[in-house]
């Protein structure tokens, strides 16, 4: 890619709803940037999304070929989760840069290829979308913490529930698509490693399939005795919901309230409550994209990356693990390559 180049064109791989939402900031929200071509398997939908964001757009049924084309600088990728790994191995080889949705990959090896394949490329080419880190009202908390406000931070309190879960969801497919959002929080927010993991989970009676572990409560012991408790509650029914508190040895800080006005009215008080994250999200959504993109102008990536990818999916793997064994699990990321420092 030409960093200097005054218009970078971005290949978006997926035409679904964080596919779309991806295209439309990159047409219409932000300079510097265009969407200069469309992949998914669903022909018919990625025609269908091409056409808002320019005429004549590029529109393929493989990836490969969207990654390889000459007109492409730089991809986003939205595709299902076990795709991932492949496409960002794709973009290395190509000397692209690459903006994948989470997780990273599925499997801890593919994830750890991929920081493989980046330190031998030399400079950091990937990033990925744990777009809480771009969110307005996280961001006010991590703020707080890095200014001293609550003194040294011990404890990472999450919630984090979706109205239904999608078809197909597993026990373990809800830490990896769902819970690894807030075990990259917890070790942002808070500054430190995972370091053990211990995992309760229930069958709530709503979900499909009653194996399946829709609530699950994570709890975590970070490094210099920080922990973590989270609540990831698949089948929650009322609505979309991503809550955090965070207790320091001087005081707590609990996120702000939803992006919705408190009425009170006939006796009673509230809120109305979103129905998934691209209404929850949508200013973290598109802060995401334009950082990325004025990263890219710049030469230097500063989103989380691979590493980030990385070591949140190793502790998904630990938590799997002790959902399985019903016992603490405990590890250690291999050594963190100079690039990630
Ligand atoms: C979904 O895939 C997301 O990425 C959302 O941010 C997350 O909150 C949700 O649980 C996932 O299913």
């Amino acid at each position: 890619m030409d960093a200097n180049s005054e218009t970078i064109s971005v290949g978006v791989i997926g035409s679904g709803g964080m596919g779309a939402r991806h295209a439309d900031t990159l047409s219409n929200t932000i300079s510097g940037a265009r969407v200069g071509g469309v992949m998914d398997l669903d022909r018919q939908r990625a025609e269908k999304l091409a056409a808002t964001c320019g005429e004549d757009l590029m529109v393929f049924e493989d990836g490969q070929a969207l990654i390889q084309h000459d007109d492409i600088d730089a991809l986003v990728i939205t595709t299902p989760d076990e795709t991932h790994a492949g496409l960002v191995m794709a973009c290395l080889r190509n000397e692209k840069p690459v903006f994948c949705e989470k997780p990273l990959a599925t499997a801890v090896k593919d994830a750890y290829g991929i920081v493989d394949a980046e330190v031998e490329f030399g400079r950091k080419a990937v990033q990925v979308g744990f777009m809480r880190r771009y969110d307005p009202q996280h961001l006010d908390v991590k703020n707080a913490i890095d200014a001293g406000e609550i003194g040294q931070p011990v404890l990472y309190k999450g919630t984090h529930r979706n109205v239904r879960a999608r078809e197909g969801t597993s026990s373990e497919s809800i830490l990896v698509n769902s819970a690894v959002h807030d075990l990259d929080a917890a070790r942002w927010m808070l500054g430190q490693e995972i370091e053990e993991v211990y995992v309760h989970g229930t069958n709530t009676g709503s979900a499909a399939d009653e194996e399946v572990l829709d609530l699950q409560v994570i709890q975590l012991k970070l490094g210099a005795g920080c922990l973590a408790n989270v609540e990831v509650y698949v089948n929650a029914g009322y609505g979309y919901e991503v809550d955090l508190e965070v207790v320091g040895d001087r005081g707590t800080i609990h996120i702000a309230p939803a992006n919705a006005p408190e009425v009170r009215t006939e006796r009673s008080a509230g809120h109305a409550v979103e129905g998934d994250w691209l209404e929850r999200f949508p200013s973290a959504y598109a802060l995401e994209m334009r950082r990325w993109i004025e990263n890219l102008h710049a030469g230097k990536l500063t989103g989380p990356d691979a590493w980030d990818g990385y070591v949140s999916l190793l502790a998904v793997d630990a938590c799997a693990a002790s959902l399985r064994s019903g016992e603490k699990e405990s590890f250690e990321a291999l050594e963190r390559p100079k690039l990630y420092r």
